[in-house]
């Protein structure tokens, strides 16, 4: 019956009809409405493309009551929020996860078997979002995880890049970066949002005017007005209701702003001034750990941050909350420095936009704001040249001016007479050319300031943030880092998973601690077997991989010695290089030398304007090219480089090796989180006492961790005393072998150039130290490669390794920002009975 009066406007959902059923039944039906509905196909000439989508939209309508239902909650009950500010979110596939989190990953399996569909083949279609660098971004979606099925009220904010990090190819052992086109064929799992556009300024010029009150304001005139749109994405919790939100901001051009152009008939120019505005979003920098200082990442950093602020503000407008409040209904937390502009821009907003007074203005700032630091790397530390800054945000910097004045009065007022101090830690670098500091900024604006590991924090206490822990103690403290068990076991390792629930139940899966439960079965023989067995299938799946992509035959039964992680001199993926050489000269010298048979195995992405790390990889695929080929080796070792290595590609990565390489320089690793998705797999780890590797080795014992390497205060030490790695390099014979192979051209075809940057770099510099770890490495694969030879025995420590994880899952992570920093609590979200349609 056609309705002859308005239809009701209140949301009826019919029950088990096919937008909600979770039986397989209705899985099929509703797959095959979509793929009709919503792709316009029919089966016969639907693509793999069109099957992925029809089962994504399949289960997006099945999350979106949660969805809907925890977005009312939340406004309704006027909870505190975390807004999670990040630039990169490394989120991954979502259909698997979303499968998992609403629990229906084994009925939409059978629906689509039953369809005569390769299930896993439409999970692999999906296009990675790959929008981040490496474990910054990850870690970013790994908290989303954990603040979802832990219930807590939260918002991922950040950017939609329209590329993200860029394909990687090897040609001729080089890296080739090619553009990221994700979106190419629509992204099923956001929602945009153009009616909640906001507006962002850059650049002009501020003035000074009185306003009906008789106060003084500021004004901004800006040079460009850029919109923001949203898109949502919703993030579902593990066996809950929750399901939170992460809004990426899209720019675009703000035409009315243009307006004078069009009126004046000057339509090219208005259609021209579009395309500036919308490359603001288009591409994420690649660049790891360094700060490139240009002006297009500043422009993208203050449009994501004051698109979120803008958002957060609107929400509790539209609420009727006054904006005194602001610092009670939201925690934002800065993901590293990258949304530190938020402090300018919070005092910004609340006193040019909305009229609060400059004290009131900085209270709810720094009880609002919190940041984490990610590295000690000098170079990744941001700062902005001071004509840069000025030019893209002169009223940030006027209003930055005088919190420095305020904040510089505080340090004369704790420490008098100490011009050093105040230079030290102004949040103007003046030394030379003058740069503003973002990392001070983030310091003075914060109620809390925390790093990513027990060592790291410690470091930023004594060292990078020395200063700012004897202004504020009070401040700091350390959050280690975690990942999530959803993502990185339940999704990633289905076999393992499934055992270990025959034996421990499932409870593990949110309390991770459960995983202790293991050390029971230990013993069993049985176990151990089964054990094995599964990392040996996923290992061959692996090796089948591997001579698909390739082209090498490689052992399933030899060692899985895996590097997986960005391409940095600091990781030292050129260490395992000097490992894998060191193995060859041993066959070189003696063909019949008893060897136990490895692979190994290097994933990562280099910087595309870091030359050094590209070389790595040159050099990597060099070794690999002779050590593959050469008949004395018969195939004891080989040498792998995986291409393209991002979350897709890592979850089948993680749950194959036997052996994880942890090997940063002491000090210099702020935390690391591959390590720990290895651990939980059950792979022994290699490591330096670095990073979030101190707590590894704590928890699982010493016994089972295969240490190696100078300490922190060692490599302090050895640094102050004046380090000379050529002296390394002339009293070890072993080393100077290795060495001399590469520099006499021994894997370039006796091209003696091409690896000179490297050798040269080792010999005469080597700031991470490689030469004076060499022996302590080499002496600790040794004891691997013997403990291997005991297959009973590495089950067991495997076995100890899984089972003693449960420090490192993000849930604990995120309970300590909570309860620590945050101060946010979960809230249950309740799902309405459902109404019938039409009745
Ligand atoms: C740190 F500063 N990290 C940065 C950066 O720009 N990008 C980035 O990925 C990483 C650290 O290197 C880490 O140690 C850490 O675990 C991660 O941030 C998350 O805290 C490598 O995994």
């Amino acid at each position: 019956t056609v309705p002859n009066q308005p239809i009701e406007c209140v949301p009826t959902v019919v029950v088990e009809d096919d937008r909600t059923g979770l039986s397989v039944e209705t899985l099929k039906r509703a797959f095959q409405d979509n793929l009709f509905y919503i792709q316009g196909k029919f089966a016969n000439i639907a693509t793999q493309n069109d099957y992925y989508m029809a089962l994504a939209y399949t289960v997006r309508d099945r999350l979106l009551r949660r969805w809907l239902t925890t977005a009312e909650t939340h406004t309704h009950q006027g909870v505190r929020t975390v807004a999670y500010l990040s630039a990169e979110f490394l989120m991954g596939p979502h259909l698997g996860n979303n499968l998992i989190s609403l629990g229906i990953y084994d009925e939409a399996k059978q629906a689509i078997t039953e369809l005569g569909l390769d299930f896993d083949a439409l999970l692999q279609q999906e296009e990675e979002p790959g929008l981040g660098n490496g474990g910054l971004g990850r870690l970013a979606a790994c908290y989303l995880d954990s603040m979802a099925s832990l219930d807590i009220p939260s918002i991922g904010y950040g950017i939609r890049y329209e590329f993200g990090i860029f394909d990687q190819d090897i040609r001729d052992g080089w890296q080739i970066e090619s553009t990221d086109k994700w979106l190419r064929y629509g992204n099923p799992w956001e929602i945009s949002r153009p009616e909640w556009a906001v507006e962002v300024k850059l650049g002009g010029h501020t003035e000074r005017y009185t306003d009906e009150n008789g106060r003084n304001r500021t004004r901004w005139i800006p040079h460009e007005v850029v919109m923001g749109i949203p898109y949502d994405t919703p993030i579902l919790g593990y066996k809950t209701n929750t399901a939170t939100t992460l809004r990426l901001w899209s720019a675009a051009a703000a035409e009315s702003f243009d307006f004078a152009a069009f009126n004046s008939g000057d339509y090219f120019r208005a259609v021209q001034q579009k395309t500036v505005s919308e490359t603001l979003t288009k591409v994420l920098y690649p660049n790891d750990e360094s700060a490139q200082g240009k002006k297009l990442r500043l422009a993208q950093q203050i449009f994501f941050v004051s698109c979120s602020l803008q958002d957060m503000m609107l929400i509790l407008i539209r609420q009727g909350i006054p904006l005194e409040q602001f610092h009670e209904k939201f925690a934002v937390q800065l993901n590293d420095t990258h949304p530190a502009i938020a402090v300018a821009e919070l005092m910004r907003l609340l006193m040019d936009e909305h009229g609060i007074e400059w004290d009131t203005a900085w209270r709810i700032t720094q009880k609002t704001l919190s940041y984490t630091n990610h590295t000690l790397l000098p170079e990744a530390l941001e700062r902005w040249g001071m004509g840069l800054f000025s030019t893209l945000l002169p009223r940030h910097l006027e209003i930055i001016y005088e919190i420095n004045s305020q904040f510089l009065d505080d340090i004369r007022r704790k420490f008098p007479n100490d011009d050093a101090r105040l230079s030290r830690m102004s949040l103007i670098d003046e030394a030379g050319e003058r740069y503003v500091r973002m990392a001070h900024l983030a310091c003075v604006g914060s109620h809390a300031i925390n790093g990513v590991a027990a060592l790291h924090s410690e470091l930023l206490k004594q060292d990078v943030l020395r200063d700012f822990y004897e202004l504020y103690p009070e401040k700091f403290s350390n959050k280690t880092n975690g990942v999530t068990p959803r993502r990185f076991m339940v999704l990633s390792n289905p076999r393992l998973t499934n055992l270990i629930t025959s034996k421990i139940g499932d409870g593990w899966i949110k309390h991770l601690d459960d995983l202790r439960k293991l050390e029971a079965f230990v013993e069993d023989a049985d176990f151990r077997q089964q054990w094995r067995d599964i990392k040996l299938a996923i290992k061959q799946d692996l090796a089948t991989y591997i001579k698909q992509v390739n082209g090498i035959d490689v052992d399933p039964t030899s060692l899985f010695d895996i590097q997986a992680k960005r391409i940095h001199e600091y990781k030292r993926q050129h260490l395992d290089v000097l490992h894998i050489i060191t193995l060859y000269n041993r066959i070189k010298a003696n063909p019949d030398v008893h060897i136990t048979p490895r692979t190994f195995i290097f994933g990562g992405k280099a910087a595309p304007g870091y030359f050094m790390a590209k070389l790595i990889i040159k050099l990597i695929n060099s070794v690999g090219d002779v050590v593959n080929n050469d008949p004395d080796v018969r195939d004891r070792l080989k040498v792998v480089f995986l291409k393209d290595y991002n979350v897709k590609f890592a979850q089948r990565v993680y749950p194959a090796a036997d052996l994880s390489e942890q090997i940063s320089l002491a000090g210099k690793e702020a935390s690391g989180t591959g390590n720990m998705k290895f651990s939980m797999n059950g792979s022994l780890t290699i490591g330096t006492l670095d990073g979030a590797n101190v707590e590894i080795r704590d928890e699982v014992g010493a016994e089972n961790f295969f240490l190696f390497g100078l300490t922190t205060p060692e490599v302090y030490e050895l640094k102050a005393k004046g380090y000379n790695p050529y002296h390394y390099y002339e009293s070890n014979p072993a080393l100077k072998a290795v060495i001399d192979r590469i520099a006499s051209g021994g894997f370039s075809n006796g091209d003696t150039n091409l690896f000179n940057p490297l050798v040269s770099t080792l010999l005469y510099k080597d700031d991470y130290l490689l030469l004076a770890d060499y022996q302590s490495y080499i002496d600790c694969q040794d004891r691997v490669s013997q403990t291997y030879l005991d297959q009973e025995y590495w089950t067991r420590l495997s076995i100890l390794n899984s089972a003693r994880m449960g420090k490192f899952s993000s849930d604990r992570s995120i309970r300590e920002y909570c309860e620590d920093i945050w101060y946010v609590k979960p809230v249950a979200v309740e799902l309405k009975e459902y109404v019938q349609a039409g009745t």
